[in-house]
């Protein structure tokens, strides 16, 4: 079942006659096609999803990287004070080490998955405990060497003049909890690639475009301040609803990025198909030409070095279980590069056709 004939030589790679993709059909893979181009590719996944037969096959053959879905939130780590458990993150590492693959930490600061008592410990103007949050997780993790240090700090709705979101981080420490976020983290690990990482950019919509001036001006304040910043991560969940992607304003607001010295990371890339066809087929190819039409844009900029999908299969993804993702006929939702027969999609194509195009990196 996997890979298959007809998805690999039907799917585009036949076309490959470039050196840069001199593979078999059988070594062909999303991981080896993004390192040709000077690229990485990984895929985020549950710790259960580590063990699931079919599924843990394809995922060691597609990704160099994974990322934990949710097991190194904070509320994973110390759901209870001063008990923090590793256990089930450390099989992650374990997980990679075995098979040769790196591990993107996620997430230290998030206004979402803190656990109760912290939550009222910062009400209570405990000042230390994000920065001991922060060193304590990445020192335990030594081997990590990628960290989404920040998560979702910017959200303009809420109508700060500097666009950040309140959050209990915010409340206690003042919108200087994110360059003190970063420096415990470069302290714990200097030498580590430190991430921002957020969502809702990638569209014509006031709020996207809202969105993506809060971030510039974000990082600028965080460079000006030498906040020790080394990337930034764009989650792109993608959509199909009526709206509209420009590659002219999309690569410009990449540009603006690079400008200020960062990488890119397209971090947790999905897409939902909410308004879509039930056909298959035809549901399958609109989806594979969003996902290419974003990404061939993405990684035309020689800022960006890698790209994770937010899950591998359709049959281990986040939306079947978001409210707003729900089709209305109830059918599941389709967002991934493999099917839940880990039988490779259009959009496996898409996103390996996007890879071998994309200017050679040279890191
Ligand atoms: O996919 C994740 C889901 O399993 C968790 O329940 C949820 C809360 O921890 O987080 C989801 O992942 C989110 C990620 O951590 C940050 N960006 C948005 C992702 C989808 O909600």
């Amino acid at each position: 079942m996997y890979p298959t004939r007809r998805s690999v030589l039907g799917g585009g790679l036949a076309l490959l006659g470039a050196p840069r993709l001199a593979m078999s059909q059988d070594e062909a893979s999303l991981a080896r096609i993004a390192r040709l181009s000077g690229l990485f590719y990984g895929a985020a996944v549950t710790s259960s999803q580590l063990m699931a037969g079919d599924f843990t096959t394809a995922l060691k053959h597609e990704a160099e990287y994974i990322v934990p879905e949710w097991e190194m939130k904070w509320g994973a780590l110390e759901r209870e004070r001063d008990r923090r458990q590793y256990g089930t993150a450390q099989k992650f590492v374990d997980f990679a080490n075995a098979n040769r693959m790196s591990v993107r930490g996620h997430t230290l600061v998030w206004h979402r998955n803190i656990p109760a008592w912290a939550i009222t410990a910062l009400k209570n103007k405990e000042y230390g405990l994000m920065q001991r949050h922060v060193r304590s997780t990445v020192s335990n993790f030594g081997s990590i060497q990628d960290w989404d240090v920040v998560n979702e700090a910017i959200e303009p709705t809420h109508g700060r003049s500097d666009n950040l979101r309140t959050s209990p981080f915010l409340d206690a420490l003042g919108p200087g909890y994110i360059g003190e976020a970063f420096r415990a983290a470069r302290f714990a690990a200097p030498g580590a690639r430190l991430v921002y990482n957020d969502y809702g950019f990638e569209y014509e919509l006031e709020t996207h475009r809202t969105r993506r001036r809060a971030l510039i001006r974000l990082l600028e304040r965080l460079k000006a301040t030498s906040v020790p910043v080394d990337a930034v991560g764009l989650q792109a969940h993608l959509v199909t609803r009526d709206i509209k992607f420009d590659p002219v304003a999309y690569t410009s607001f990449l540009g603006k990025i690079a400008d200020l010295g960062l990488k890119i990371i397209i971090t947790e890339l999905d897409i939902q198909d909410t308004n879509l066809p039930a056909d298959i087929p035809e549901r399958d190819g609109i989806l594979a030409d969003h996902i290419a039409r974003y990404l061939d844009a993405a990684l035309s900029e020689p800022a960006v070095i890698g790209v994770m999908t937010w899950g591998l299969s359709d049959r281990y993804t986040w939306l079947n279980s978001d409210p707003s993702a729900k089709r209305p006929d109830g059918l599941p939702s389709r967002p991934l590069p493999l099917d839940v027969d880990m039988k490779r999609k259009p959009m496996w194509d898409a996103i390996a056709n996007a890879m071998r195009n994309a200017p050679e990196r040279s890191a």
